[in-house]
């Protein structure tokens, strides 16, 4: 049987395939493991530690031979494909005509054709600007700038469970202590917490009923009138895919509308057709004040963005916003071919196509699995929760045997949620269908292996 190969531009040609040749990880991946434990801080962790040299379509190969089937896609990155070929073509060219000169030195028109494509693509058709920076905590700390800037406020709401980044503003901003923020305080001032919708865990609470609780926490603990901003993840990714009941974004939106209060979608993670839609805000018509981006944004060259309403981008001063690499030639280039690459490959469709399978397949697992305690996502971003049979107690424990046992498998799977119990799936969206369909036995067997232990 002949395997279905993808073209990388530049590099291998990948079989697409799950290979084992050596066990998970191989021996060069431990020796490697070994150099990085005494040459990299400990603090900075390897989930999976295969050392990859290849990756593409739907698999990433690793220094022992190993091709391992990729439902991780770098944490939502790599959407349009490890290494897509348009994206390589596209940074090759870049690269040889110029790397840098910094935007705020001498321009350059990559940068202005992304910024008009985002003000074109992102939800809503009012009079936007964008600005570029280099990572989501970035822009999500820019976006913060920006509505202090507009409204001379300067309180910040955020979510139960948000993840929002780790530099000292958006730890502040993130819930989760563990591993985020132990121990790195004293956090920015200013930061406020709302409780967020969260079905599963909700009970009865409908969007507008959650929207509401919020609100009153906000009114009452910080006040309209302290409040610049509002920042939430339209769906949530570090702190368990959560999808908020339906209405709920919208009468937060509105609130902050007849406030005073700029509305921040966080949709580094579900940005970029990842939801079946190009970005999450759209399935339900929210249209934010700012939306900031990342991520799935330039296929895994760092780059991201705040857009917004004209007038409140315009806010702050001349010169008040900026960075040496914000919106680096090579990210923009590959942010260009990342958009031609959503539109011509009609990867928005094919997201919803992989949700459907993804859903489905989940949905009779959880038939006969009372461990599952819920199946939810959107488009190409999904996830199980997996708890004690009969209750919502989260089971962390099981998530992380699966997820080893994925592993093992050749099966890269990454878990989230606040409580570690929640298992996500976020393949490329250049995945074969008989990959998926074949890392979904690997992820079922799992869960087989470990009933009744
Ligand atoms: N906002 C919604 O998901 C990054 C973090 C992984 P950066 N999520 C992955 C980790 O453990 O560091 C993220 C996000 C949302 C902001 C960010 C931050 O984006 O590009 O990692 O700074």
């Amino acid at each position: 049987m002949s395997t279905p190969t993808i073209a990388v531009t530049g590099g291998p040609t990948l079989p697409q395939e799950r290979r084992l040749v050596t066990e998970v990880p191989g021996p060069r991946s431990r020796e490697l493991a070994e150099r990085k434990s005494a040459a990299v801080t400990n603090a900075v962790g390897t989930m999976l530690p295969v050392y990859t040299v290849a990756a593409g379509g739907g698999v990433v190969v690793d220094v022992d031979g190993n091709s391992l089937i990729d439902l991780g896609s770098g944490i939502a990155v790599t959407s349009v494909g490890n290494s897509n070929p348009r994206v390589a073509a596209a940074v090759a060219d870049q690269v040889a005509a110029f790397t840098h000169t910094c935007f705020m030195v001498t321009p350059y028109d990559g940068y202005v054709r992304v910024a008009e494509a985002l003000n074109r693509l992102t939800p809503g058709d009012h009079a936007k600007k964008s600005a570029l920076f280099n990572s989501g905590a970035e822009a999500v700390e820019n976006a913060v700038k920006i509505a202090r800037s507009a409204t001379r406020k300067q309180a910040v709401v955020a979510f139960d469970h948000g993840y929002h980044g780790r530099t000292n503003l958006t730890m502040a901003l993130t819930a989760k202590s563990m591993p985020y923020k132990s121990g790195f305080g004293p956090f920015a001032p200013e930061v406020y917490r709302a409780p967020m919708s969260y079905p599963f865990r909700d009970g009865d609470v409908d969007g507008p009923a959650a929207a509401h609780r919020a609100i009153d926490v906000i009114e009452k603990q910080v006040g309209a009138a302290n409040l610049a901003a509002v920042v939430i993840e339209p769906i949530q990714g570090e702190g368990g895919f959560v999808v908020p009941a339906p209405g709920f974004l919208q009468a937060v939106a509105d609130w902050c509308t007849a406030n005073g209060v700029v509305f921040i979608a966080d949709e580094v993670q579900t940005g970029f057709a990842r939801t079946g839609d190009l970005f999450a805000c759209d399935d339900e018509g929210v249209v934010p004040d700012l939306i900031v981006t990342a991520k799935g944004i330039a296929g895994g060259l760092p780059l991201a963005a705040v857009t917004g309403r004209a007038e409140l981008m315009d806010a702050p001063h001349a010169g008040g916003l900026g960075g040496t690499y914000g919106g680096n030639p090579l990210a923009c280039a590959a942010a260009l071919a990342v958009l031609e690459a959503i539109e011509e490959d009609g990867l928005v469709a094919r997201a919803r196509q992989l949700g459907t399978t993804m859903l489905d397949r989940l949905r009779a697992l959880q038939a006969d699995d009372p461990r599952i305690g819920d199946v939810r996502g959107r488009g190409a971003m999904v996830a199980m929760e997996l708890v004690v049979p009969g209750t919502t107690e989260p089971d962390a424990a099981l998530a992380a045997q699966v997820a080893a046992a994925c592993h093992a498998a050749g099966v890269v799977v990454l878990t989230c949620g606040t409580w570690g119990n929640v298992f996500r799936f976020l393949p490329p969206l250049s995945m074969p269908d008989h990959l998926l369909a074949e890392a979904f036995d690997v992820v079922a067997e799992a869960l087989a292996a470990t009933k009744g232990m």
